[in-house]
């Protein structure tokens, strides 16, 4: 792929969805928003599900003040975790099948720096403490009770995470299903992945989550396992994945969509050929949804996914903030 230039980047592709992805909505865009700085390709921003609108409002501020794509991926998803009405991340979160929610985040830059946090209780930012692994420990990953003893020695608080409506709804699924197994199902899902590419080039990803719901107590999912859950490469683009965590892993998904990339496929294409990896490698794939999102160096982005209820939204100069469906494997009605 050619090198995107600051001398070249004038005349670059606009930013181009695929063409049968569906532009839905920019109800949410801000009107007031200041033009974009020009840059080689950014900036950009790209993230998961319908929440993925307030944090790219967020993650695009930062952007437009000069900010860094690290910071602007921080930032954006932030607003999803402090937000309770998300059901699948931070406060608000669903629980374990025990009734504790643990979380699982992970940052990384186009450089390949990276850290993350894996079943870590009691803290409202998990993905800044994911940040804080990245540039304060000679590590990448912290689990469990280290993880939040990690982020008490850095100055983070607790907070109850176990919102009074997420409870109810934790004893209610108890109640109905003695079996005590975590549901499997197309509906259980809506990590916040979100890709930024800032003025100057530089990528960065940020995913953060709740995890499956009435998961086993200490389950780890995709999201913060770099290469599973989110990748970014400052030579390729990077990508994201939401949906049921064990078949992206097997497939070490956002690696693969980023790979595929260099190899020259588009964003949209990377991340239907990782769908079909995907597919490949988890024969139950009718029962589980699974969706990438790819953002390229050049400032292109896509999506795919199994099962036809995903959607994702991008923001750039040109076209505000607005959803985008994209393309299933499964078609809708099939
Ligand atoms: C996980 N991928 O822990 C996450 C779940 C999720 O959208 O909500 N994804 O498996």
């Amino acid at each position: 792929m050619k090198p995107v230039t600051r001398r070249n980047f004038l005349h670059r592709v606009p930013v181009a969805l695929s063409a049968a992805a569906v532009v839905t909505a920019c109800a949410d865009s801000d009107p007031d928003a200041p033009s974009a700085v020009s840059g080689p390709g950014g900036p950009v921003v790209i993230s998961t599900w319908q929440h993925g609108l307030a944090a790219n409002e967020a993650a695009w501020k930062v952007l437009q003040a000069g900010g860094n794509a690290l910071d602007a991926a921080e930032t954006g998803v932030k607003i999803t975790e402090a937000d309770p009405e998300v059901s699948t991340v931070g406060i608000g979160g669903r629980p374990d099948r025990d009734g504790i929610v643990t979380l699982d985040a992970a940052i990384m830059d186009g450089a390949g720096d990276c850290g993350s946090v894996m079943a870590l209780q009691d803290i409202l930012h998990p993905i800044s403490v994911a940040r804080r692994v990245m540039e304060n420990t000679p590590h990448v990953m912290l689990a469990g009770e280290g993880a939040r003893q990690f982020a008490l020695a850095e100055g983070f608080t607790t907070t109850n995470l176990l919102t009074e409506e997420s409870e109810r709804e934790w004893k209610k699924w108890k109640a109905e299903n003695p079996g005590y197994r975590p549901p499997i199902n197309v509906e259980n899902h809506d990590t916040i992945g979100l890709l930024t590419l800032d003025q100057d080039g530089h990528l960065a990803a940020a995913c953060t989550t709740s995890g499956a719901a009435y998961k086993y107590h200490g389950r780890v999912g995709d999201s913060p396992i770099v290469g599973a859950g989110l990748y970014a490469d400052n030579e390729v683009g990077a990508a994201t994945a939401t949906g049921w965590g064990e078949a992206v892993v097997r497939a070490c998904g956002s690696f693969l969509v980023v790979e595929l990339m260099r190899q020259g496929h588009s964003p949209t294409e990377a991340c239907r050929l990782a769908v079909e990896r995907v597919i490949a490698k988890n024969p139950d794939y009718r029962e589980i949804q699974v969706g990438f999102i790819a953002l390229a160096k050049d400032g292109t982005t896509g999506g795919y996914c199994i099962h036809p209820d995903f959607d994702y939204a991008v923001y750039t100069a040109d076209a505000g903030n607005r959803m985008v469906v994209p393309d299933s494997k499964i078609p809708r009605n099939g």
